[in-house]
């Protein structure tokens, strides 16, 4: 079951030849959907070759094979993670039941709901991250950036299999609909507002692998928990992907403060802006925006929609499976943050409500593992500055927070203070105009540019100078 048959118009390991409707189906897409990447894909990468990593298989070990592939021929597949016999449902109103192999019709809109929002980040990260090609530090990052991209594409495809294979004729509709919603498009955006702002630098592109990217794995894990057990397998999958991108992140992000750090000790000034690297007072800025927008992707702080999915069985919490209760909550209090009076207090309320501040709670200790990381980079560089993750109330947009102001240690503040601050807290103009003018393309075989280090080692025992991308 789980080697992958590449000899198919798509490959899969799904036994799809079996079930010609729905081949016919996903094979009526195909085409729509190469359209989109074409038009909305990484921008001039149709002549390529890239050393990219296919998947061939879905066990643990070897499941990938790695070579040079020119992009549009790069072959995007339906892969889910093999059957667990006599897997059941582990949470909520139906735990111990068998597992389900269809669609429960009383959760059918729900489960939709769930798969479309899964879907719609997927293309939307390809859209927002188009233009970055054009201004890549190196061969090495432009090939972890396609990677990034081709992966997401067929992230789309696992989710619009389950839309085509278990939703009928609405699922068929959705599906065309994840390639008529675009980032940021004013009339037909995508669902989640973190995927609809362009990522117009690196220091972007690397923020949002680390944080947003690692929102994917959280929900991802959530979902993989599903008592529908093709989500769960999908899934499953898609998060063997997933944590290479999140490695894309935390070692671009580190790669950044090493350089910045090198150049704080080369010419003993924390102002390393006039040396052509990015001044760790900016790093700061940029991860205070991509976390607490990446908070935001967690729903609200309490959430009946979340009750209902964990009590469903369609949405699990992370790891839930590691977690000592009764998996199904009724009794139990989860604590929550909540504004009271001129401060935010946590309280304990229904750990069934609490289950999207649960999952990001989850995040956030996950988030800082990697910014401990880089802050000992500059610890070992004798460098007195600590990163830090902004406050969870800070700059929210959804949930208690979103209608007041709160700065980067969770005191509320009045709108005033707020405009006088958020410049000094938040990418303003002058830094985005700053980072972007070191935006400069750097496409030599082991060159890099002067913002970044090099990366520790390259891609699947290559050098890191190795020629990643040919182009034609
Ligand atoms: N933006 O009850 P609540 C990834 C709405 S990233 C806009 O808290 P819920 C990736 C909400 O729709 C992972 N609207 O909502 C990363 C609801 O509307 P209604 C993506 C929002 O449903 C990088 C209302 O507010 N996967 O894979 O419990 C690259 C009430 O809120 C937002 C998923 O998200 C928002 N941020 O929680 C590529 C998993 N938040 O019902 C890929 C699937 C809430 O009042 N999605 N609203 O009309 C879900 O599990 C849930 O939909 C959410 C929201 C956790 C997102």
């Amino acid at each position: 079951m789980s080697k992958i048959d590449y000899s198919q118009k798509i490959p899969n390991n799904v036994d799809l030849f079996d079930d010609r409707r729905l081949q016919r189906a996903l094979e009526n897409w195909q085409p729509a959907y190469l359209d989109w990447w074409n038009e909305l894909g990484p921008v001039e990468s149709h002549d390529y070759e890239v050393f990219l990593r296919t998947a061939i298989d879905v066990s643990a070990k070897g499941w990938a094979h790695f070579d040079m592939v020119r992009m549009p021929d790069y072959r995007w597949g339906i892969f889910l993670a093999d059957k667990e016999e006599d897997r059941k449902v582990n949470f909520g109103v139906h735990k111990g039941e068998a597992a389900w192999q269809e669609v429960p019709g009383e959760y059918r809109a729900e489960l939709r709901r769930l798969i479309v929002t899964q879907g719609d980040t997927e293309p939307a990260s390809v859209e927002q991250q188009r233009a970055l090609g054009r201004t890549c530090p190196s061969l090495y990052d432009l090939r972890s950036l396609f990677q990034v991209n081709v992966e997401e594409g067929r992230h789309l495809w696992a989710m619009v299999y389950l839309l085509h294979a278990y939703f009928g004729r609405d699922g068929r509709e959705e599906a065309e609909e994840m390639l008529q919603r675009h980032s940021g498009d004013v009339d037909k955006p995508r669902i989640l507002e973190a995927f609809n702002i362009p990522t117009t630098d690196w220091l972007s592109f690397f923020c949002f692998t680390y944080f947003q990217d690692r929102d994917g794995k959280f929900q991802l894990s959530a979902l993989a928990e599903s008592g529908f057990d093709p989500l769960s397998r999908t899934c499953n999958f898609m998060l063997t992907e997933e944590a290479h991108h999140m490695f894309v992140g935390e070692t671009g992000v580190g790669r950044v403060v090493q350089r910045s750090a090198e150049l704080v000790k080369e010419h003993d000034t924390m102002d390393v802006a006039q040396y052509g690297g990015i001044p760790l007072v900016l790093i700061q800025k940029w991860m205070n925006f991509h976390f607490s927008v990446c908070l935001d992707l967690f729903g609200q702080e309490k959430s009946t929609n979340a009750a209902n999915f964990y009590n469903m069985g369609l949405k699990g919490r992370f790891q839930e499976m590691k977690i000592d209760d009764d998996h199904q909550l009724d009794n139990d209090v989860y604590k929550v943050p909540e504004i009271n009076g001129s401060g935010i207090i946590r309280t304990d309320t229904f750990a069934l409500t609490a289950i999207n501040e649960r999952l990001r709670d989850d995040y956030r200790d996950d988030c800082q593992r990697g910014v401990d990381r880089w802050n000992k980079t500059l610890t070992g560089a004798g460098i007195d500055f600590t990163l830090t993750l902004p406050h969870q109330a800070f700059h929210r947009n959804i949930g208690t927070f979103a209608d007041i102001n709160v700065d980067l240690e969770g005191n509320i503040i009045s709108p005033e203070e707020w405009d006088v601050n958020v410049g000094n807290w938040l990418p303003n103009d002058e830094d985005r105009a700053f980072v972007e003018s070191l935006m400069v393309p750097v496409t030599e075989p082991g060159k890099l540019a002067g913002w970044i280090a090099a990366p520790a080692r390259g891609i699947q025992g290559k050098d890191p100078d190795f020629e990643y991308i040919k182009f034609h």
